[in-house]
């Protein structure tokens, strides 16, 4: 039966007689079934990675494209009249990660599967997710991001465990998402949740008793963590998560007939950033639970267990205080005692230890001496865990640290989101790039060919063509196609730098307002969630909403400067925003972004960076050569260095620069402080010219600079196409089959 008859007889129907609802259910139904059919991946060896994030994005044309389907149920809507594209707009998103960690993982498993190799992720089943942004009175709210449908891609596998915490027991349910490779078979998306989550505890926003472990465990990624109870229900997601993954590990390793004795042989694990960490003392405890002696549990373990740093900022270094785990998982103290024991027994020295004197458990030192492997995420965030911040591991274990640039899955990336650039790119150097993204390179020779570089230009106009179009449906405002488009999307975050962003923009209006006015006009683009309790992240958006009220208000300045922060970014907004993109912001005080993936996104659709040279950028300059890249800013080591020595001072910058303290000034005038809050305006302004622990300050000159050359560039178009067409080609190195590939056979070594 061809698609177009199957969804019929589902539809009970001909597809032209049906609603977009209709189809779309009859559609979800079909892939399903499909997915079904797809065998399953297997083999002696099998990953399992562990992540409190998994943002997969929308799956629905994913798995279509992955099947190979994705062409034939397109055309078979459009001869009955339908658009892919509005049946996909019905689909939730999952609401199941925050940043880079999630969509990463996400990428992934598409790759792994895509590859062949037997690999399952764990996490857990967030019912309301990370939260859904609202803007209100220029500042962010927070409100729960229900995505859970009725008949959607959770699957309830009818598979439970039992997780004991200290005062009670939870059972859990193990639900599916089927991940199916690009023409390849299929692996897992194993989600843990509660037996009894309660939605109805959730009131004013998403605010609920944070105590009533049994009933909110799986309601919220990242809750707010400002108080005790809230770092105590995070403990409690973490240990379940982890337990859960344990048990259905071992369990899987007996029902294949061998002994958990064997484990390292028969899995590995891939501990995703330090939230999965207590995977390694639970492991050891149903080991020995089973009879098998600590040293050799641990031995097991320790061989079986890989690390991922993700960041080298303190949220991410997490260390429990050992209080909050007696409380929570008392089982789990002999074990990490003991661990801690061994590692004070071989090294002495305190900058070892699992347990500080603070009585603090340090998760990432229990994972380096308790792991086989500990990897960075590009080349430069590798070189500086290993030569400062992660440096007394990497002198007793060198043989453990080892990079594994991230990278992006051309399927979503590229043929999903950019099906305009995806054609060309195919009829110029034929479809093994999907396979092989390398292949990609062979672009580089249509660098002269004018009709290449024209048509490169004219596919970026119609994507911005069609991004104008749905801002203009969701966020109600009207962009100029010919302007400028420059994007800026990321969690927000003080290192990321939002902030001199908007000093830019500051800037420009006050030239604009002077008499300078740009050759074109310019867009500048914002897609951010502040986590809710990082109150000057909150000020900075509040800042940038203020920004945007008054510049496009403005009207002398705004038919040439125009602010668009979208509300509620996640990756569908992603995939709208980075095909339409000319430059790509990624402008982080150079040290302090690990990697970065956006960058990889943007340099494959054809943007062109404007950054500092920090993680992956680093990488994308050595490709695509200095006049393909804008690059500013102090270097990491010169960074590192300010901070050692305690060398940084805002005020260095702000009271002795009267072109730096106008643009910060500015952030307390009294047309702002009208149109916002002074509270947050005035508590920003205290803290960049107080403290600015990100050194916005430091780079803002040399910033507005570059992004003035690059603005400047774009005006001669050949050459800028050609700066397209070399980013494009170059960006085959970060795609995640690249990524994984290198994983596989440096760490997991599956068969
Ligand atoms: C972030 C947050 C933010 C919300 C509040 C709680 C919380 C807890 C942990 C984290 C860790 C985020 C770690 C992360 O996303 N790291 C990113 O990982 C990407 C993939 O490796 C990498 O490209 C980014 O540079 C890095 O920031």
């Amino acid at each position: 039966m061809t698609a177009k008859e199957e969804l019929a007889e589902k539809l009970h129907k001909p597809i032209c007689e049906a609603s977009n609802e209709e189809i779309y259910q009859a559609l979800t139904a079909f892939v399903k079934e499909r997915m079904e059919k797809v065998p399953r991946l297997s083999g002696e060896r099998k990953l399992y990675y562990i992540s409190a994030e998994f943002l997969m994005g929308k799956l629905l044309s994913n798995n279509l494209i992955n099947l190979g389907l994705f062409e034939e149920v397109k055309s078979a809507l459009e001869e009955s009249g339908k658009q892919l594209s509005e049946i996909e707009e019905l689909e939730p998103e999952p609401s199941l990660g925050n940043g880079g960690l999630g969509r990463l993982a996400a990428c992934y498993l598409d790759s792994a599967a895509t590859l062949g190799l037997p690999a399952d992720g764990v996490g857990l089943n967030y019912h309301f997710g990370l939260f859904l942004q609202q803007y209100r009175d220029h500042k962010q709210h927070e409100l729960p991001n229900p995505w859970i449908e009725q008949d959607g891609w959770l699957q309830d596998t009818g598979i439970s465990f039992e997780v004991p915490f200290r005062d009670f027991t939870l059972r859990s349910q193990m639900y599916d998402i089927d991940v199916a490779g690009y023409q390849n078979g299929k692996n897992k998306l194993h989600l843990f949740d509660i037996s009894l989550p309660d939605e109805e505890i959730v009131h004013d926003g998403i605010e609920f008793d944070k105590r009533d472990i049994r009933h909110n465990l799986t309601l919220f990624l990242y809750p707010d963590d400002s108080d005790r109870a809230g770092r105590l229900l995070r403990v409690y997601q973490q240990y379940f998560m982890v337990s859960n993954a344990a048990q259905l590990i071992l369990k899987e390793l007996k029902e294949k007939g061998h002994s958990c004795r064997e484990l390292s042989k028969y899995a590995v694990i891939q501990i995703n950033d330090t939230h999965p960490s207590m995977v390694i003392p639970e492991l050891i405890r149903l080991m020995t639970n089973e009879g098998v002696p600590m040293s050799e549990a641990i031995e097991v373990v320790t061989n079986t267990c890989a690390y991922t740093n993700h960041t080298i900022l303190a949220e991410a270094l997490e260390k429990w205080p050992i209080d909050y785990l007696e409380e929570a998982v008392p089982q789990l103290l002999p074990i990490i005692r003991e661990l801690d024991r061994r590692v004070k027994e071989k090294y002495p020295d305190p900058r070892f230890a699992i347990i500080d004197q603070q009585s603090l458990v340090h998760m990432a030192h229990m994972d380096i001496h308790y792991g086989f492997s500990v990897n960075g995420v590009a080349a430069l965030h590798t070189e500086i865990l290993k030569s400062s911040e992660l440096r007394d591991f990497a002198q007793i274990y060198p043989e453990k640290f080892n990079n594994k640039t991230n990278g992006v899955t051309f399927r979503r990336w590229l043929m999903h989101c950019d099906p305009r650039l995806s054609g060309l790119i195919t009829e110029l150097v034929g479809d093994g790039w999907k396979k092989d993204a390398q292949e990609l390179q062979k672009l580089l020779a249509f660098r002269e060919d004018e009709e290449v570089l024209d048509r490169l230009l004219a596919i970026k106009l119609e994507n911005k063509r069609d991004l104008c179009r749905y801002l203009e449906k969701t966020e109600g405002v009207t962009v100029r196609e010919d302007s400028v488009f420059d994007v800026q999307i990321k969690r927000l975050h003080e290192y990321k730098r939002q902030q001199m962003n908007a000093l830019y923009l500051i800037w420009k209006y006050l030239q604009i307002k002077a008499g300078n006015i740009p050759q074109r006009p310019i867009t500048q683009l914002f897609g951010a969630k502040a986590a809710p309790a990082y109150i000057i992240a909150k000020d900075i958006i509040h800042l940038i909403l203020c920004l945007q009220d008054l510049i496009n208000n403005a009207p002398q300045v705004s038919p040439w400067l125009k602010v668009v922060m979208v509300e509620n970014y996640n990756v569908t907004k992603a995939e709208k925003l980075i095909p339409a993109c000319d430059i790509s912001e990624q402008i982080s005080l150079a040290s302090k972004e690990a990697s970065g993936t956006g960058n990889m996104k943007f340099m494959l659709n054809g943007a062109v960076t404007l950054g500092t040279m920090d993680g992956a950028n680093v990488e994308i300059h050595d490709l695509v050569g200095e006049e393909n890249i804008y690059i500013f800013g102090r270097s990491s080591e010169e960074v590192i260095g300010l901070y050692e020595k305690s060398a940084y001072h805002s005020s260095d910058y702000y009271g002795k620069d009267p072109e730096i303290s106008k643009l910060v000034d500015f952030i307390i005038d009294p047309q702002l402080m009208r149109m916002g809050d002074p509270e947050n305006l005035a508590r920003l302004y205290k803290d960049m010219t107080r403290k600015d622990w990100f050194m916005a300050l430091l780079d803002v000159k040399a910033y507005i600079e570059k992004k003035e050359q690059a603005l400047h560039e774009f005006e001669d178009r050949r050459s800028w196409a050609k700066k397209m067409l070399t980013n494009i080609a170059k960006a085959g190195f970060f795609s995640s089959d690249r990524s994984v590939s290198q994983y596989n056979e440096e760490i997991w070594h599956l068969s």
